[in-house]
């Protein structure tokens, strides 16, 4: 490999940063059930410790996304705890999502509930994880909502959107002048008639309708089947709006797989319109990457491992796109010539690069097999086995 090719893949290592998601440790499946593993995090502190596996082995992971619910069983009490159990474990809390989906006052939804007074709960709920992110000092708060309905004819659904502008500039007036709201959309799942952030469009609206420092969150697994996501992307960034990702890979809808399992061409075109806008732009894209993923049969550290060097891989190969040939090629439509361009990086086995770069930085080449030579997972299956997970939550 060309010694200039080489070193973008080192450049592109040095600033490439992941989350992981707390849930990801966890006992997590499908409404079809979850396949409970000895070995999986049930504590907030289990959770930093497996992340702390992670980036021990990696060195690309340095903060964990919380869920506050699952990870916050007393709300902000909790918050000083778990300030001092991230800085002993050298992992800093990452973004903070409030769970506006699980309890039972939502069956209509939270936002958009037509009952005021579960709007004002989900409002305060999601009013002191902002307050939470402020006390751990995280940047980011990820709002999901699964608000919706089933049936036609059943919501107002020019009213829910007007409930939901009433509600996210309070929650954008909370957030800290260093904070930022990401606002993910999702087509459908719970709801399966309308859903009231279903798509990019609608969360852009919300975003601008919240404030100056909120964007859009686009997680890979909310898009219809023949949606161009890399387009969508391309939209967010051109409007300095987009806030960050939730990777993980499906074959049919919202499936949690592991990142590239699936299409890892999908995730390379979408580093690649990132790469591209910031030679075109000359400045750095402000994005938050991160994890979101359910291991219901894969081993879970293993799983959240290989999805790190999975990512890293894929952005290393973006990061090798000649992009003035392409943008020459693209002026003059030559089309194979440009197609070749993407193609001959993404082709590029970029491996032997990365094992050097964690050599260098004194990681393991191949976390995965360390990770499995570190005898780690049999001392927590030995520690955390017997126990039965609660079944209830989803994780
Ligand atoms: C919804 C979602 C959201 C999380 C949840 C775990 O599908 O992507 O980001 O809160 O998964
Ligand atoms: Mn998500």
């Amino acid at each position: 490999m060309k010694s200039s090719a080489a070193e973008r893949i080192v450049h592109s290592l040095d600033s490439f940063r992941i989350e992981l998601p707390s849930w990801g440790f966890a006992n997590t499946g499908t409404r079809f059930g979850k396949f409970l593993q000895p070995a999986a995090a049930l504590t907030i502190e289990e959770k930093f410790s497996d992340a702390e596996q992670v980036h021990r082995l990696t060195g690309v992971c340095p903060t964990l996304a919380l869920h506050v619910l699952w990870d916050f069983p007393n709300g902000a009490a909790d918050a000083d705890r778990i300030a001092a159990l991230a800085a002993s474990r050298g992992i800093r809390p990452g973004s903070i999502n409030p769970n506006l989906f699980e309890d039972q006052m939502y069956k209509h939804g939270s936002f958009g509930n037509p009952d005021p007074r579960v709007r004002a709960h989900a409002l305060q709920h999601a009013r002191d994880s902002v307050a939470i992110a402020r006390r751990l000092g995280c940047r980011d708060v990820v709002l999901w909502f699964a608000d919706g309905s089933n049936y036609p004819g059943t919501a107002n659904i020019r009213q829910r959107r007007r409930w939901f502008e009433e509600n996210l500039p309070v929650l954008h007036a909370d957030a800290g002048a260093d904070q930022r709201l990401l606002i993910e959309y999702k087509p459908f799942e719970p709801a399966f008639y309308h859903t009231d952030i279903a798509d990019w469009g609608m969360a852009l609206a919300f975003a601008r309708s919240a404030g100056p420092r909120a964007r859009v969150l686009v997680d890979t697994g909310h898009h219809y089947q023949s949606q161009n996501i890399e387009q969508i992307v391309a939209w967010l960034l051109a409007d300095g709006m987009l806030g960050g990702f939730h990777f993980n890979d499906r074959r049919y809808a919202d499936d949690d797989l592991t990142l590239g399992s699936i299409d890892p061409y999908q995730v390379f075109r979408i580093f690649h319109e990132i790469r591209f806008y910031e030679w075109e732009s000359g400045a750095a894209a402000d994005i938050a990457y991160m994890i979101d993923q359910s291991h219901n049969l894969k081993g879970k550290i293993e799983a959240m491992i290989q999805t790190v060097t999975h990512a890293q891989e894929l952005y290393a190969k973006a990061a090798l796109v000649d992009h003035a040939a392409l943008a020459a090629a693209q002026d003059r439509a030559q089309l194979v010539e440009a197609e070749s361009v993407l193609r001959d990086a993404f082709s590029t086995d970029v491996r032997p690069v990365i094992a050097e770069w964690r050599l260098a930085k004194g990681l393991p080449p191949d976390p995965l097999d360390a990770f499995r030579q570190s005898g780690y997972l049999e001392r927590v299956s030995a520690e955390r086995g017997g126990r039965t997970s609660a079944a209830s939550s989803y994780a």
